[in-house]
């Protein structure tokens, strides 16, 4: 199908005219913020019908659909990227040239979409792009909230959270659809009854209810005149007037519900591979899965008469065990709703539904207590129960006295409801996210549902979209692909690969290092204002942008970069090659660790800037705030992608691939995607260092690290980390960093060393860091690489992904 016009001129007009209408007298009185809201409506105006249309083919042509269930999308900005799709950013860019009036600043009006936290929510947004662009039928469900992830604020090198209210201003590109609305039951008790034929069923009483509204989003596809959904539901209480037209409830616990929906869509929780075990986020996942679950099921029946052919037509992709309730909700609907018999309605159920895994780390994978879930949500929890028991019945007669099996499968075990193996035992599929990952879920995590269900495992490694994160942030680069490439690569990127020749080009090369100049001088633009820091396009950009999380190891960069000052410290004028080393990421509010080591970071880099004696060979910057929009700037001017987590923690990494597309050159693990990376590009065009995921598992079952000796043995080392408590870099309070001091040598919580392994890697690193140093100033030998990294990348498209779980999983068409 053909892409969708934009008529530049009718644009104009509207625009003018929705201006007018906020008695604005047209672009020339307008503010930039005024702009890109009229502007914004505007274009939604001249896309609605495509969009309107796409729901209407699906339905007419009674297309199978997934509905990809997550707890975060973080989709970043929208005009530019709808611009980019529509095939409209020339024409508008020169519409508002017409005022003086610079595109890129109107775009900078709009608040990150920010609804989420890191890597699994912008995967989420990467997959709705490449499923639009890709033409296949999708809707992305989730939560609206109000207050998405907190703005940080550097304060005295401190990290400080501020609500980021980003619907102030409303959202002009969102719609409405109270004609969706569905009713979402909390609290009460069960009751059995027989009926007629003397069937058991079982009443859900005393409840309190809370509304679910959808709001939509469009999801532009590249081009193609595709626009699928991104529903994020929004909790409004039930009024004392509606009361009436909804289901028996408990009328006393309106309270109850009201206060529930104010709460429940207020904020999403700024956790990052870890846990919390709050009632409020039980509700937040009962509340989106229930309320899409009615609607998918609704919406399946509004076309066909038999509800056992829903598996054809629908599949539930859970993102994360986050929406893992999916598997006992579906239950309940086709229990409770469609009359089905157990045994029909788990056929179906686990026919319908499928698991991503995105992480290995124990203190990420939820279980709720079996007291708050069953009070929560008794009917669900009754059906857990079954489902529990059932399963367990199985396992004990395949596995006759074997305890083991039960303790590392049972849904409930211990007094508490685990949503991982609810998620597995519920799914026709259950996928890691890089191949490193899915084999260590097999052998080890989930290592008995593997034995029992091998079938239902598969890996499936992550992907970027290309659009975002080449066209859009990075257009120098993406112009030039294609005058030497052509365009095909915005929807195929394994054509980089054809770039390959043009590696043994010195022009071409030269050509290439001067647009990531060109792109160091605007990050270096975006430092100085907001950093005040002037820093030194020619030095080396190393770059580690994620995050802040002890596996991710920001402590280990931010240690090197302190022995590297204790060499210049100690000689001032020894050769040295120009490094700035750049840090950016938030801390889980809560997590004191991460945000000691923010203030860490930002105290280094106070002294390091201002110490006159070495010229300005080094600098560290610790870039606030960052978040989808400037991250887009950053990959474009890196130079060296720090991808340094303790081998087997990283689950895949998505920002090494962004890195890797955009010309930088991975210093990393083999951890994650990073073994992938290594495959495409070959190991000559990485720095690769430290232990390998199985030598990090070894030490961890035989317990044998002794970082104390290495603090012993090495001088060096010994150095940099007394620097943590003799007041180096905090002469105020030599204590500040005791914490960190202690996290190196032993682990605070198990009271073993270090989990992960800083000091054993540390002089690995240092060595890769060396090597880096040595390659970056044989520039044809550094434009070489950089070159290739960004030719190899084609494999890292979520493209490829999608088309994999399509393939694999979802078994879509395309429209
Ligand atoms: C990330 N997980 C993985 N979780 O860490 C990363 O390796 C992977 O590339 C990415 O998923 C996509 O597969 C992640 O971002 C979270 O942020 C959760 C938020 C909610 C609480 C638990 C962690």
């Amino acid at each position: 199908m053909a892409g969708l016009h934009i008529d530049k001129e009718l644009l104009r007009k509207r625009t003018d005219e929705l201006l007018k209408l906020q008695m604005i007298s047209g672009f020339q009185e307008a503010t930039e913020e005024q702009i890109y809201r009229a502007l914004a409506m505007a274009l939604k105006e001249q896309f609605m019908e495509a969009w309107t249309n796409t729901q209407k083919r699906v339905k007419a042509e009674d297309r199978k659909m997934v509905y990809y269930m997550s707890m975060e999308f973080l989709m970043g900005r929208a005009l530019g990227n709808n611009l980019i799709n529509l095939g409209a950013q020339q024409e508008v860019r020169e519409l508002l040239s017409d005022y003086g009036i610079d595109l890129n600043r109107i775009e900078e009006q709009e608040r990150d979409w920010a609804l989420g936290n890191g890597g699994l929510g912008r995967l989420a947004a990467c997959f709705l792009d490449s499923l639009a662009s890709l033409n296949y039928p999708a809707y992305g469900c989730g939560i609206r909230y109000r207050y998405g992830m907190f703005r940080q604020v550097i304060e005295d090198g401190y990290q400080k959270e501020v609500p980021d209210y980003w619907l102030k201003n409303g959202n002009p590109f969102e719609v409405r659809r109270d004609s969706h609305v569905k009713e979402i039951h909390f609290g009460g008790y069960t009751r059995g009854e027989y009926d007629e034929s003397g069937r058991v069923r079982f009443i859900h009483e005393g409840y309190y209810s809370v509304l679910a509204v959808p709001y939509d989003m469009p999801v532009i596809g590249y081009r193609n005149g595709i626009i699928d959904t991104l529903r994020i539901w929004n909790a409004e209480p039930v009024e004392q007037l509606e009361l009436a037209s909804f289901d028996a409830g408990d009328y006393a616990g309106a309270d109850a519900a009201k206060n529930t929906a104010e709460t429940i869509c207020k904020v999403l929780y700024p956790n990052d591979n870890h846990y919390t075990g709050k009632e409020l986020r039980l509700k937040q996942q009962y509340f989106f899965v229930s309320a899409t679950l009615q609607r998918a099921v609704e919406r399946y029946m509004e076309t066909h008469d038999d509800i056992h052919g829903l598996p054809e037509k629908v599949v539930i992709q859970m993102n994360d065990t986050h929406p893992a309730v999916s598997v006992a909700e579906l239950m309940r609907i086709l229990l409770d709703d469609y009359d089905l018999e157990w045994d029909e309605a788990w056929d179906i159920t686990t026919r319908t539904c499928a698991y991503t895994n995105h992480t290995i780390m124990a203190e990420a994978s939820e279980k709720w207590p079996i007291d708050l879930f069953s009070r929560l949500l008794p009917r669900v929890y009754q059906i857990v129960d079954e489902i529990n028991r059932r399963f367990v019945s199985g396992i004990r007669r395949r596995y006759p006295g074997d305890e083991s099996k039960i303790r590392s499968m049972a849904i409930l075990y211990e007094g508490q409801v685990r949503m991982a193996p609810l998620a597995i035992v519920g799914s026709f599929s259950v996928n890691g996210v890089a191949r490193l990952h899915t084999e260590i879920l097999e052998k080890r995590e989930f290592k008995d549902f593997f034995e029992l269900s091998p079938e239902k495992f598969s890996n499936k490694t992550n992907g970027i979209t290309q659009r975002r994160f080449l066209m859009h942030g990075n257009p120098l680069l993406a112009d030039w692909i294609t005058q030497h490439i052509g365009d095909g690569w915005t929807t195929d990127l394994t054509q980089l690969k054809r770039l390959l020749p043009l590696a043994e080009d010195p022009k071409a090369l030269e050509e290439f290092m001067a647009i990531k100049r060109a792109n160091k001088l605007r990050l270096a633009d975006y430092i100085r204002e907001n950093n005040g820091i002037e820093v030194d396009p020619d030095s080396i950009f190393d770059v580690q942008v994620k995050r802040l999380h002890e596996y991710k190891r920001q402590l280990l960069n931010i240690l090197h970069v302190m022995y590297l000052y204790n060499k210049l410290d100690d000689f001032p004028d020894m050769p040295f090659v120009p490094r700035t080393f750049i840090f950016g990421g938030k801390a889980s509010s809560g997590y004191q660790l991460a945000k000691l080591t923010i203030k860490l970071i930002n105290n280094v880099a106070k002294r390091i800037n201002e110490d006159e004696r070495i010229q300005g060979k080094l600098k560290v910057v610790f870039i606030e705030d960052y978040r989808v929009s400037n991250a887009e700037i950053i990959f474009a001017a890196s130079d060296v992608s720090e991808q340094i987590s303790t081998a087997s923690k990283e689950a895949s990494g998505t920002g090494n691939m962004k890195f890797m597309l955009n010309g930088a050159v991975t210093l990393g693990t083999m951890d994650g995607a990073n073994v992938e990376i290594v495959e495409e590009v070959g190991a000559e065009n990485a720095f690769i260092f430290g232990m390998s995921a199985d030598e990090v598992m070894a030490h961890e079952r035989n317990n044998d690290y002794d970082p104390m000796r290495i603090f012993r043995e090495n001088g060096e080392i010994r150095r940099v980390v007394m620097q943590l408590v003799n007041g180096f870099y905090s002469p105020e309070n030599p204590e500040l960093f005791r914490p960190i001091y202690d996290s190196l040598l032993t682990d605070r919580v198990n009271g073993r060393a270090d989990t992960y392994f800083n000091l054993l890697d540390f002089a690995s690193y240092a060595a890769a860091q060396e090597r880096v140093e040595e390659a970056y100033q044989d520039k044809k030998r550094w434009a070489a690489m950089a070159f290739r990294n960004t030719a190899c990348s084609g494999k890292f498209s979520s493209d490829r992904t999608i088309e994999e779980y399509v393939r694999d999983i979802w078994h879509l068409e395309k429209m």
